[in-house]
């Protein structure tokens, strides 16, 4: 087997997850643990849509990151889509990393969710994980393991913080401890399998939810329409890839929202959105976007399964 030759003794592969109720830092937190941005991150709930799986390569283990949406009361279709997604992922890991946040307190949030995570918890190790340490004060850090242990057994408790880093090696080692030994499950250096295309699509979503407030972040979607090389440059100009994509609204208030004043909003979620998808694949990109109305998508069934769902 090339690429998997040496593989040492002992060595450990696996899955963990992350749950936890919105905004809980699940997104955050992956991200520093891969050491890359894979998933996209705002302060507005229930960023994540799709479970996204993230690869950390140890010379001892190698441990497979899923980032979940956060676990929520439903009120649409979506949403509950968003939880059976979760279950699912939880279902099928290793370990499961439960987080909450240190700068706010635990509450009925998370008591809805461990009632359900316990009905795991016999067969799958749960840690308890306090993020955003570098927000809160040492009593409040100290404050919230002690609700957080109050709320289940779990069968480690950590704080950390994915900001300033503290502590994300000792989760690291947490969950890999809890990982079975077995040879690596991806190649080396592949650092998520999510497409291209998909990692594209977020990333002009993560734009969009930049300074928006209220319902309208849940009623953005984004949809790569067309993805290829750029015809017709100068054969000595820099390669450029075309991208064109729709980000769906549910209502017409909302298009002249996100267009903004004149286009001014749309383009600045064009031009930070385009740098970091040049950074993401290395080529420079010239991007399309089009904001259209999908009426009342997260309640649709069929609009649902369109947008990916
Ligand atoms: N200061 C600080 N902020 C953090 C940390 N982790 C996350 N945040 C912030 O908290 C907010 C939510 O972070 P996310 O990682 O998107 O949270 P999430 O749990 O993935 O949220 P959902 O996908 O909506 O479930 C963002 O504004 C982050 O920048 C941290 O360790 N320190
Ligand atoms: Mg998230």
């Amino acid at each position: 087997m090339t690429g998997f030759a040496s593989v040492p003794e002992g060595f450990r592969s696996g899955f963990a997850c992350f749950v936890g109720r919105p905004n809980a830092g699940k997104s955050t937190l992956t991200n520093a643990l891969i050491g890359q941005k894979i998933a996209i991150t705002s302060s507005r709930p229930q960023t994540t849509r799709h479970a996204i799986r993230g690869i950390v390569h140890r010379p001892d283990a190698q441990l497979v990151v899923v980032d979940t949406p956060g676990l929520h009361k439903p009120r649409t279709l979506l949403g509950s889509r968003l939880n059976d997604v979760v279950r699912e992922t939880w279902a099928e890991v290793d370990v499961i990393g439960f987080c909450v946040p240190a700068d706010q307190p635990v509450g009925r949030g998370d008591e809805f969710i461990v009632n359900e995570l316990r009905s795991v918890a016999h067969r799958t190790p749960v840690l308890g994980v306090v993020t955003k340490t570098d927000k809160a004060r040492p009593e409040q850090i100290a404050e919230r393991l002690t609700q957080l242990s109050a709320l289940m057994e779990f069968a480690e408790v950590v704080p950390c913080s994915a900001v300033n880093g503290f502590q994300v090696d000792v989760l690291a080692d947490l969950l890999v401890a809890r990982l079975p030994e077995g040879p690596p499950l991806y190649p080396d250096g592949e650092l998520t399998d999510e497409p291209e295309e998909t990692l594209v699509a977020e990333l002009i979503r993560e734009a969009a939810l930049e300074g928006v407030r209220d319902e309208l972040p849940h009623s953005i979607a984004v949809v790569i329409e067309e993805m290829a090389p750029r015809e017709g440059r100068h054969p000595k100009a820099e390669p450029m890839l075309n991208i064109m994509a729709n980000i769906y609204v549910e209502r017409s208030s909302q298009k002249g929202i996100v267009i903004g004043k004149g286009g001014e909003r749309l383009r600045q979620v064009g031009g930070d959105s385009r740098r970091q998808i040049e950074a993401l694949l290395g080529t420079k990109v010239f991007l399309d976007l089009h904001v259209k109305i999908a009426k009342d998508w997260q309640r649709d069934p069929r609009q649902l399964r369109k947008l990916g769902f």
